[in-house]
């Protein structure tokens, strides 16, 4: 039996459907402060700030493995740094003492490029690197991802987590990120309105799109116990480009789109994180790859968004 957290975000929303399709909907539980449709699969109201809630709910369903997406993330965690650490520092503590308690099989955390910071490299990052992130959300993810390697290693659970860049998706558009625009561009485009984008058009981002993020984070599930050596902070990607760039790709197959820059405080979040990734940890020991290059993405995202709009 699979619980999931933070089931009505951006990722939970594709997670639970995608989980079900592959374990069966009677194995998932989607879980959230607040519901989404989540088409038949069970719901239940869940914040992991909560203790007793948890252990309830691990108790009750007989739990046999977490994905903990629960939390807030970079652009939000910087409005409200107190919600950010209850909800994402608590909420992870929560979850691997609940897990720990209960016999919990196995957690899986995403974690994120949020846990890097200015003195990062910028170019190829591996994923053992320096990580001093300037966000409240990157300093509780990497914390999250120390936390999981410390449970693994002192009582033996076995908390895996990778790290993602910032990820591209239709279905449910995303709100409390820095990585949002790569999102919002579309919906501007296709409806041909002109786009405000709060990066600055050289601002450099690694990202991917949902159908891999999916498969990475059910691959690392998977993967054999004995074959991980990392464990905690696998760098995953697909691709980098800039607001400029990504614009000028939709142009070519959207002519009359039109955009402006107008910086805010998100630039200043992303210009502590990398440009571009190395994900040969995750590649070597768990088999990561990629279908989507950035073409494909487009092309798909302006599709499914075009039926969606009507
Ligand atoms: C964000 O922008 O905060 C997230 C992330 C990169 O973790 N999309």
């Amino acid at each position: 039996m699979i619980l999931v957290t933070g089931s009505s975000g951006q990722i939970g929303t594709e997670l639970v459907p995608y989980l079900a399709e592959k374990y069966g909907k009677k194995n998932v539980i989607a879980s959230d402060i607040v519901q989404r449709d989540t088409g038949g699969i069970k719901f239940i109201t869940l914040d992991v700030s909560n203790r007793d809630e948890i252990d309830r709910a691990v108790e009750k369903y007989s739990i046999d493995a977490i994905f903990h997406l629960a939390g807030i993330l970079s652009a939000k965690g910087e409005k409200d740094p107190a919600l950010a650490y209850k909800v994402n520092m608590n909420g992870t503590y929560n979850i691997l003492e609940a897990a720990k308690q209960h016999r919990v099989e196995k957690v899986v955390i995403p974690s994120t490029i949020g846990v890097f910071g200015p003195e990062t490299p910028k170019n190829k990052v591996p994923s053992i690197t320096i990580t001093r992130p300037r966000t409240m959300y990157g300093v509780t993810k990497i914390a999250a991802e120390l936390l999981g390697q410390y449970y693994y290693e002192k009582f033996g659970l076995d908390v895996r987590s990778l790290r993602y860049p910032g990820i591209i998706s239709y279905k449910a558009e995303p709100t409390a990120g820095t990585t949002d625009y790569a999102v919002e561009i579309f919906y501007y485009a296709v409806k041909r309105e002109k786009y405000k984008c709060y990066l600055a058009p050289n601002r450099a981002l690694p990202m991917m799109y949902m159908p891999d993020a999916l498969k990475a984070l059910v691959d690392l599930y998977e993967a054999d116990r004995d074959k991980l050596v990392l464990r905690n902070g696998y760098n995953v990607t697909a691709y980098t480009f800039t607001p400029s760039e990504l614009y000028s790709k939709i142009k070519e197959r959207i002519p009359e789109f039109e955009i402006e820059y107008k910086e805010d405080f998100r630039d200043k979040i992303a210009a502590t994180w990398p440009e571009s990734l190395d994900s040969s940890e995750a590649s070597n020991e768990w088999g990561f790859s990629i279908e989507y290059d950035l073409d494909r993405t487009i092309d798909d995202m302006i599709d499914h968004i075009s039926e969606k709009l009507g």
